[in-house]
């Protein structure tokens, strides 16, 4: 088995709207002048970099948006342009909420179970309801059908319906589960979660995401051994900090997890409960003193992927802006630097389009561990090949603009201009009629 990434494809309409409440990066850049043809080069350059360590990578598409369904939806009438022209004028904000190209970060489009440890030896997804955010609960029914192109053979993998949409059952997917070795082959999985009826304890500032109910759901569902699940709650004061994911402030592959000390509420307990779990799991701390969490959203240390190479060594591959402060720079030095980790090298990436929204290198993938045969029934054109990657780079600078406004948004062109651009990339991907503009 090898764990896939399947990076999301940056949309043509990427742009800064402040829509994330608790997202500190979303907030700050709100209505600055986005780069969408820079952000998805970047996004194709950070693939193809970590092809190049020997990890397979796969791509999904972007979403169609504006998505003018969801328009109709509210009640909004009258030909495409008339439609843009009414909404930008009667509310602004809605127009930028259906037109984020939020699905990039697919660190949130599903959570995903590898065959070996599902109880019907499938690969499971759940695409995330992502109900925290309007601009974001759009998603799961695209998603759906695009991860329904991307692994289609029904005798290896199995889709599920998103978790029903309600507060109790607030999902968003993989960016807060991790999958550990554990003994004889199989996972332990860890999934944390921000808020549950049961703790008393949660965030005052800002919305804790992830649901212990919705955690618990797609356990099941995945038929997951559960002596071999952790659950765990983040630190509310974690969250209020900015912390709107446990990818952003964990990450964990192998036999190795890279954490803040801030990261859980009951730290000692969630440590001893994947300890026992898996044998020889190395801990790689980082301390408040070292690193404040207020430094570790900035600098989004711990959003790296962290990639098993095929001679077992592990690399981080962090943002560019890690690099740039220099407690966070010695503290990756050390991490790589320290024998009694597996962590052997670091790369820092240009991924700053998507950084500006907080998202950061470990939010544009959807990691997917696949065994050679499920591998060889994916999508042929979902993976990541030189070729791929040409026609890929070509068709972004043929299709994107250059940079992207607010007033730019109600512009009937760009709908058409995206529609188009769409179109050609399924048959780019070879991943049929996956959007409303084409069925
Ligand atoms: O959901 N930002 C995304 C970032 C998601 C990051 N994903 C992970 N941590 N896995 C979010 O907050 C900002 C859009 C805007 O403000 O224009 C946004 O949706």
């Amino acid at each position: 088995m090898r764990e896939a990434n399947f990076d999301g494809i940056v949309g043509p309409t990427h742009n800064y709207a402040g829509l994330s409440y608790g997202n500190v990066a979303s907030q700050r850049n709100e209505g600055a002048v986005s780069h969408p043809r820079a952000a998805a080069l970047q996004g194709l350059a950070k693939m193809a970099f970590v092809a190049s360590l020997g990890i397979e990578q796969g791509y999904l598409p972007p979403h169609e948006r504006p998505h003018l369904p969801t328009l109709r939806r509210l009640g909004f009438r009258g030909s495409d342009a008339a439609l843009l022209a009414e909404v930008a004028r009667s509310d602004p904000t809605l127009l930028a909420r259906v037109s984020s190209a939020s699905p990039m970060w697919t660190a949130n489009a599903a959570t995903v179970a590898p065959s070996r440890d599902a109880a019907d030896g499938r690969v499971h997804f759940t695409p995330a309801n992502l109900r925290a955010m309007f601009h974001r609960s759009i998603e799961p029914a695209v998603t759906a059908r695009v991860l329904a192109a991307t692994f289609p053979d029904a005798n290896r993998f199995t889709h599920h319906e998103p978790l029903p949409a309600a507060e109790l059952f607030g999902d968003e997917g993989a960016a807060n589960h991790t999958r550990f070795d554990g003994p004889d082959g199989k996972g332990v999985h860890l999934f944390v979660h921000g808020r549950s009826e049961r703790e008393p304890d949660a965030p005052r500032r800002y919305p804790a995401r992830q649901t212990l109910n919705a955690s618990e759901a797609v356990a099941r569902l995945h038929g997951l051994d559960p002596s071999r699940t952790v659950f765990a709650r983040q630190r509310a004061d974690s969250i209020d900090a900015g912390v709107f994911h446990n990818d952003v402030i964990a990450v964990g592959a192998g036999r190795t997890l890279l954490a803040h000390e801030h990261a859980f509420a009951e730290r000692e307990k969630t440590l001893a409960a994947l300890r026992e779990r898996i044998p020889g799991l190395a801990v790689v701390e980082v301390r408040m003193a070292e690193v404040p969490v207020e430094t570790a959203v900035r600098t989004y240390l711990f959003n790296s992927q962290l990639l098993e190479r095929p001679d077992g060594r592990l690399a981080l591959v962090l943002p560019v802006e890690s690099r740039e402060d220099p407690a966070v720079a010695s503290v990756v030095d050390r991490i790589v630097s320290d024998p009694a980790n597996p962590i052997a090298e670091a790369h820092f990436l240009d991924v700053r389009e998507s950084m500006r929204n907080g998202g950061g290198p470990a939010c544009l993938r959807l990691r997917v561990p696949l065994e050679d045969a499920e591998l060889a029934a994916v999508n042929p054109g979902s993976r990541f090949s030189p070729g791929q990657h040409a026609t890929l780079e070509d068709w972004v600078r043929r299709r994107y603009r250059e940079d992207l406004r607010a007033a730019d948004l109600a512009d009937p062109s760009l709908l058409v201009e995206s529609r188009d651009a769409l179109d050609e990339l399924t048959r780019i991907l070879g991943i049929g009629s996956v959007y409303d503009f084409q069925r």
